[in-house]
């Protein structure tokens, strides 16, 4: 059984009450997390705010160099930390070997390097006066991350926070706290003054809510559910601090008849169930033009029967738990409400059965819906889970109104060889990011975010060091 601590002020803290951290695969008790409320998070904020003025006095070199050397602990424990996320989330661990872990990494070199190379504006007033922009650290600035992918979005918002001057207080889902623990160590190891990263465990309702309505927080940054982001949108805006959201999705995967259609269906099956289908950026719905529309089932179907699900310490399994008893039973509820509405199951739809001590994991078939409406609340409402519904377009309107009609506005794909079409469509969708004949291929140059209500602000590249930095433009008559 591990014991997981709170990281304050450089020290490892217990609480007196306690959370069970259970292991999606087993059911079983892996970990006892500090179940945090006010005094822990009023620490942890005074800790971050006494270190901040030091940290951000350091050259942008001297942190630069912090966050390298992160990086290089995260890769000389990228085993040990594969294996760890695999456990406590019930990803495969050939997936946190090849997404997660590794992305974590390139999180913190990207952005140990970027703000070298950060160069904010000047705007020069023919010969009158000149303009320049500083960026100036915002202060303490809350981290929340949830479960799906805990290492991989701890490090997208702790790295270019650190980069640009901030110190940070994080908030890392009850579910999964084992590698924010782990990245805790690391932060140690490498000598990080004390008070620069702190690491907050809790329940969201007791501890997040704690911090974010904490005034000497300056920014939250938090990524989740867009129930939970109204929320913390509710408690920042009353005061006017500086607020990142990354919420929720329906992500549209769009194929037309004239894509490449085995590499549609491909792209289709990874979009829709890559970590059992827990990531925002997911393609739950696949808008597929009626003439090929059961040839895209077929075979999405025909590929979901060979997918291996099961133990995710095997490294040949393609598909894991998903994260707790009550998300699972979320994601059933959405498959019953889906035949409810007129839909019929033409892949999975129920509990696989597996042996041993897996018979008391959360697993979920591979599920793929058809003849739904595409205005049914389980074609439109996120269901964050292995589970997909096709519905067919007669042309490209109809295709865009239907990728529109959602409340939700992250992602999106599109599947077609005609390039007019592509850049048209992609053009025409409301959403912050669209893929075309690909699906999550990342750059971390890009402005990353949603729209509608899969939230607010961009980060990712030069848009994180504008998220976590106050810009200060001086203008000097001349
Ligand atoms: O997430 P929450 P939940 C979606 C997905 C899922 C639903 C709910 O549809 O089924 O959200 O998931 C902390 N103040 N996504 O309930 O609650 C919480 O402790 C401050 C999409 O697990 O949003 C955790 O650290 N913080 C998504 C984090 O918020 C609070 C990823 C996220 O938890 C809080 C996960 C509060 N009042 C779920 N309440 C994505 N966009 O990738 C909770 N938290």
């Amino acid at each position: 059984m591990r014991e997981i601590r709170n990281f304050i002020a450089g020290e490892w803290k217990s609480t007196a009450s306690s959370i069970d951290d259970v292991s999606p695969a087993t059911g079983e008790v892996v970990a006892w997390v500090p179940r945090s409320g006010q005094a822990e998070v009023d620490a942890a904020v005074a800790a971050a705010r006494e270190a901040q003025p030091g940290w951000s006095r350091l050259s942008t070199q001297e942190r630069s160099r912090y966050l390298l050397r992160i990086a290089e602990r995260l890769e000389a424990r990228a085993e040990e930390l594969t294996n760890l996320e695999s456990l406590d989330t019930g990803k495969p661990v050939a997936l946190a070997a090849s997404m997660d872990i590794p992305r974590a990494i390139a999180n913190f070199r990207f952005f140990a390097n970027a703000v070298l190379h950060d160069s904010p504006g000047c705007h020069p007033v023919d010969q009158s006066a000149i303009n320049y922009t500083l960026r100036k650290p915002v202060g303490v600035c809350a981290l929340i991350t949830p479960w799906n992918l805990p290492l991989y979005l701890l490090s997208w918002k702790a790295a270019p926070a650190l980069a640009m001057g901030n110190t940070v207080v994080c908030k890392p889902s009850e579910l999964t706290p084992l590698t924010a623990h782990a990245l805790a160590d690391i932060v140690r190891d490498v000598g990080l003054p004390p008070g620069v990263f702190n690491v907050v465990h809790g329940y969201g309702a007791e501890a997040g809510d704690a911090l974010v309505r904490h005034r000497d927080v300056k920014l939250v940054s938090f990524t989740g559910g867009t129930q939970t982001g109204a929320k913390v949108a509710e408690a920042t805006a009353a005061s006017f601090r500086k607020t990142s959201l990354e919420l929720g999705g329906k992500n549209p995967t769009i194929v037309f008849a004239d894509a490449d259609r085995a590499k549609a269906i491909e792209g289709a099956v990874r979009a829709g169930f890559t970590n059992q289908g827990q990531i925002c950026l997911c393609g739950s719905r696949v808008l597929v033009e009626q003439s090929i529309h059961d040839e895209v089932v077929e075979g999405m179907t025909r590929r979901l029967a060979k997918m291996r699900i099961g133990d995710p310490k095997d490294p040949s399994t393609q598909l894991g738990a998903l994260v707790s008893a009550a998300h699972r039973e979320k994601v059933e509820g959405y498959i019953k409400l889906a035949l409810e509405e007129g839909g019929k199951i033409a892949h999975g739809g129920g509990r696989p059965r597996l042996p041993g001590p897996l018979a008391n994991g959360f697993f979920l078939e591979p599920t793929i819906i058809t003849g739904l409406s595409s205005k049914a609340r389980a074609a439109t409402e996120e269901i964050f889970g292995p589970v997909v519904t096709v519905h067919p377009f007669d042309d490209d309107a109809r295709a865009i109104s239907m990728a529109n009609e959602v409340r939700y506005g992250l992602a999106a794909s599109v599947w077609t060889r005609d390039l007019s079409r592509a850049h048209r469509v992609a053009a025409a969708i409301d959403s912050g990011m669209v893929w075309v004949n690909t699906w999550m291929m990342r750059d971390l140059r890009v402005p990353f975010g949603g729209m509608k209500d899969s939230g607010l602000g961009r980060e990712g590249g030069v848009y994180s060091l504008e998220t976590f930095s106050e810009a200060r433009n001086v203008c000097v008559a001349l």
